[in-house]
């Protein structure tokens, strides 16, 4: 290769994130062992031990993999339309994109975060980022389908988020961009971001029993960007930890670099103390606007709604719900320890990894370890809180998972590689390289109170030379090393679809006999629903004309529709009548201008069309079915009007 690791060691630290792609570890082709393969293997008809939960990046979409194959199961559709599922183009899920914006069918999805039970992973759901219109959607483990998507306010770029609290009593989210509020007319010069920008971090309330979500209450904070967070646990549960950088407030960063500062920080919240401000009225509500969209599996529909307030308190005012810890250079993961005592900052640009302690920051409060105030914010100093620091770890440490057994894994992206270290006496234990720069990584459990230290993934952000070329973009990967030894060992490489982020693994025992296997056709309660062909139906109201329409190993009822006119607004309200697993059918017409249907058993979907042209259009199922798969179609006559 042409690159050099040699100019890496001489340039800068700002330049060496530039030039990330530049480290190529030696010995690619050669690292992986010899029992590598049976490893991974997993043979033809038998499961997967886990499922792995991966961030599709800028797709918008969530993918679920089987570990340790590898082998792609799932992609579930969020942020972004999907044809492959419908998604988006039937008239029930449209409204699960609507944001206070209107329809916003493309999101950037980055984090994943199973809901927990005392700090355990408990299989029931799992909650999802909008990066770039800030959103937080909810995954129903049963169907494997988005069951809630919800706006946040005030907030822009909702990179902190969505990182829960170890009760799921809260999805927490930080905005990455400060933003004038909402209720404030944000038309103001950029260059008065110090007056005028704030950053703001929500508590997004999730019901015990339904999992449904509302944004309980917001905390306003200087204008920083909030980069990553996590919560606190056993000793630390009711505290939230975030990453914070761009603190010296630049609204460009181009010429005053957002990474000049020598420290940036970790912000720790005391949540427990925030509810009890609220208990005692210190919030402040103001006017906002947000969408919540939910998706019903009995009506199988969705609805939109927009809300008009949230309730926030203050930062400043309240002096001892948040507290600066000075953090070194663009701190990026913010990772807490099973035990809940040592909190990890990585900071992007530094030679060392800072480990915090939960009882000296606690110490450091009580006796006023201060070094100043940083926008009325007390900011603790950094010796205080210090448990140590990581010598000479790597470059460019990004996130931290732990084993379990008092060791961590950091990722490092520029010197591309996944680094093993002791938390107690922070000594390095082992390191393997990724091929190449990885982000993110992730231990099934890894973030919570009970790892399960089988496996650590590596999500690469560039894979030039280990795959077959695909023109100018190659595919990211993922890769798996077993950790069950002392040494990490790189077992199996595997493509991601997007960009992969963050990611989770999960035991399949917690989700797999849960997994909904047909819609019982007898609670579909679809306003548009046919439960049998006899009532099958074409209804006609003004220039809407509704086919009330069913499907059904092999034919669809009515198969040939006329009657219809140019002007018309056509909706087909698909039902498929199967009750038997793995049965979808599939709804696509000639021209159809807004996508298709895939409609699955005991299911209605509606497709709207408007013919554009006098004639003929035939219909099919697009989804294969049986034998007489190909024989499932029928046609739409289309009369001038
Ligand atoms: S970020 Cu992507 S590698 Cu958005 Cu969690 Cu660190």
């Amino acid at each position: 290769m042409h690159y050099s690791t040699k100019s890496l060691l001489v340039a800068s630290s700002a330049a060496l994130l530039l030039s990330a792609t530049s480290c190529k570890p030696k010995n690619a082709a050669t690292a992986v062992s010899a029992d590598a393969a049976s490893k991974a293997y997993v043979a033809p008809g038998k499961y997967d031990e886990f499922y792995n939960f991966v961030s599709g990046g800028f797709s918008g979409q969530l993918s679920v993999y089987g570990l340790p194959s590898g082998r792609l199961l799932r992609v579930i559709p969020v942020f972004s339309v999907d044809p492959e599922k419908g998604w988006g183009y039937s008239e029930e899920t449209k409204p699960m994109l609507n944001t206070s914006h209107g329809t916003v069918p493309w999101d950037d999805l980055h984090h994943t975060e199973l809901s927990q039970t005392n700090g355990e992973i408990d299989g029931r759901w799992i909650f999802v980022n909008a990066n770039n219109t800030p959103r937080i959607a909810r995954v129903d483990l049963k169907t494997f389908r988005t069951s809630e998507i919800i706006e946040i306010p005030n907030s822009a770029g909702n990179h902190s988020s969505p990182f829960i609290t170890d009760n799921t009593e809260y999805v927490v989210a930080g905005t990455r961009f400060s933003v004038p509020p909402d209720d404030v007319n944000g038309d103001v010069p950029i260059n008065s971001y110090k007056k005028n920008f704030k950053g703001y971090i929500s508590f997004i309330g999730v019901d015990k029993t339904s999992g449904k979500m509302d944004v309980s209450f917001q905390i306003e904070c200087p204008g920083i960007n909030f980069d990553l967070s996590h919560s606190g646990k056993n000793k630390s549960s009711g505290w939230f930890f975030f990453s914070c950088y761009n603190t010296e407030q630049a609204n460009t960063l181009l010429e005053v670099n957002a990474s000049q500062r020598d420290k940036d920080f970790i912000m720790a919240v005391n949540w427990k103390k925030a509810e009890e401000y609220l208990k005692a009225g210190k919030g402040k509500k103001v006017p906002v606007k947000y969408a919540h969209n939910t998706y019903d599996d009995k009506t199988h529909t969705s609805s939109s709604e927009i809300k008009n307030e949230v309730t926030v308190l203050n930062a400043k005012e309240l002096k001892d719900i948040c507290y600066f810890i000075p953090c070194p250079k663009s701190p990026h993961g913010c990772d807490v320890d099973p035990t809940g005592e040592y909190i990890v900052g990585s900071g992007k640009l530094a030679a060392l990894i800072p480990v915090f302690s939960f009882d000296k920051i606690q110490n450091a409060i009580a006796n006023k370890q201060f070094a100043g105030e940083y926008d009325g914010i007390p900011v603790i100093k950094y010796e205080a809180a210090l448990h140590g620091e990581v010598q000479k770890p790597g470059l460019g440490p990004l996130h931290t998972e732990f084993d379990g057994k008092g060791n961590a894994i950091t990722s490092f992206f520029v010197s591309s590689e996944l680094v093993k270290w002791n938390i107690k006496d922070l000594k390095v234990l082992d390191r393997a390289p990724t091929y190449y720069s990885v982000g993110h990584l992730c231990i099934p459990g890894g973030d919570t109170k009970k790892p399960n230290a089988k496996y650590v993934i590596a999500y690469n952000k560039i894979t030039k030379d280990r795959y077959l070329p695909t023109g100018p973009e190659l595919a990211q990967s993922a890769q798996l090393y077993d950790i069950s030894g002392d040494k990490m060992q790189l077992i199996l490489d595997f493509p991601t679809i997007g960009e992969p982020h963050y990611a989770q693994a999960v035991s399949a025992d917690l989700i797999k006999n849960n997994s909904v296997k047909f819609f019982k056709l007898e609670e579909n309660s679809n306003p548009y629903v046919s439960k049998g062909e006899s009532t099958a139906k074409i209804v006609r109201e003004g220039n809407k004309v509704h086919v009330y329409m069913t499907c059904i190993r092999s034919h669809f009822t009515p198969d040939n529709i006329e009657g219809i006119k140019m002007g018309d607004e056509v909706y087909f309200h698909v039902t498929n009548l199967e009750q038997d697993w793995d049965i979808p059918h599939g709804f696509g017409i000639k021209g159809a201008n807004n996508g298709e249907l895939l409609i699955m058993p005991g299911e209605t979907q509606t497709l709207k069309w408007v013919p554009d042209r006098v004639g003929m259009s035939p219909f099919y199922c697009t989804d294969f079915c049986s034998a007489l798969h190909q024989e499932m179609q029928g046609y739409i006559r289309v009369s001038p009007a």
